[in-house]
């Protein structure tokens, strides 16, 4: 019997030695130690061992039992022990590699243009005002004194949606709105999207524009040169000198257009423009009486000026770029240099 418990416990020592996998432990515990197992059923035999023998023997299958027990305690732990070591080399992480950069967003070179456009006549007492993209054909034309023959409201001018809604072609809607609401004094500015029919390198079919209407008892021409003064200077420096040249627009009466002397060459003449000396900033006038009527304001006793930009024009110029459509097409390597 003391022979065949050796064989057992060095048979079951071996097996262990093999064995890889949790699995086969407990097949080999099973196989030895469980209820039905080799050394289980050897036991039961004890009984037929003479009295004086089984003390002895007792003992030595209590020590094989529990060597074996501790062998298969220990077979398990180191099994765990190198599966735990395969996971982590698995899972290794290269810590000094360097991280990947995180790009930072900014605002786009419009919109910077558009806030420092606004700020400066913020800090003159003007109101910012929005108002509705889709307009009626009344507000967008009809009540600025743009005839019914007048090119800009013909189909290929205009985005119509019907034949009384469009999109609007420029921020002056919102300023009749303000003035059929509210009387005067009036010092706003209307900064938003316009839409045209038109795309060439200083054109895109959605551009941004900034309108401004100062209302009241005493506005004079003089108003209107000393406040786009300011604001010429404060965006292009202090020293930049302007022109005001005669023009029409059906909305204004007189109409003036605004020039600055050129960013590029101060006046000797270069490509930026055209050899003239001179960049075009801005389009303005007197409000017509015309349009005052229409919103309900007596044209003796009411005067105002009323001025309109395009923010990319504007852009452009401050800048240096020669095609408008750089600004729509989000090539990250244009818009990362501003
Ligand atoms: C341009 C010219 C201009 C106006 C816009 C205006 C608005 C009202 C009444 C009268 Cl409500 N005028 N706006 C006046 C003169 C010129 O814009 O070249 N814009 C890009």
């Amino acid at each position: 019997m003391k022979d065949k418990l050796t064989k057992l416990f060095n048979e079951a020592s071996e097996a262990l030695k093999d064995a890889t996998k949790e699995g086969q432990i407990a097949q080999i515990k099973t196989e030895f130690l469980g209820r039905k197992g080799k050394i289980t059923l050897l036991l039961r035999g004890l009984s037929d061992i003479s009295p004086d023998k089984r003390p002895a023997i007792g003992r030595l299958a209590n020590e094989i039992k529990t060597s074996l027990e501790e062998k298969i305690r220990a077979s398990l732990a180191s099994i765990k022990e190198r599966q735990k070591q395969e996971r982590l080399a698995q899972e290794r992480l290269d810590i000094t590699l360097s991280g990947r950069k995180v790009s930072i967003g900014k605002k786009h070179p419009v919109t910077e243009t558009c806030n420092e456009i606004v700020d400066i006549f913020l800090g003159l007492g003007f109101q910012i005002i929005e108002g509705p993209e889709v307009e009626s054909d009344y507000y967008n034309f009809e009540a600025l004194n743009i005839p019914k023959d007048h090119p800009a409201r013909d189909m290929h001018d205009t985005f119509y949606i019907s034949d009384e809604v469009l999109l609007r072609t420029h921020t002056s809607p919102v300023q009749i709105r303000v003035m059929e609401k509210q009387r005067p004094p009036i010092q706003i500015i209307a900064p938003g999207k316009a839409f045209r029919c038109d795309s060439d390198v200083s054109h895109t079919p959605m551009f941004h524009q900034i309108e401004g209407l100062m209302v009241g008892n005493d506005i004079t021409f003089g108003d209107l040169k000393g406040v786009l003064t300011i604001f010429a200077q404060q965006m292009f420096g202090d020293k930049t000198r302007l022109r005001f040249r005669p023009s029409f627009f059906p909305f204004t009466e007189p109409s003036a257009e605004v020039d600055i002397q050129c960013v590029i060459c101060q006046g000797q003449g270069c490509r930026l423009c055209s050899s003239s000396g001179w960049l075009e900033i801005l389009g303005s006038g007197m409000v017509d009486p015309e349009v005052f009527k229409v919103v309900g304001y007596d044209p003796d006793e009411i005067t105002g000026f009323a001025f309109g930009m395009g923010i990319e024009r504007i852009a452009m110029l401050k800048y240096g770029i020669n095609d408008i459509r750089l600004f729509f097409e989000n090539d990250m390597r244009f818009l990362g240099q501003f």
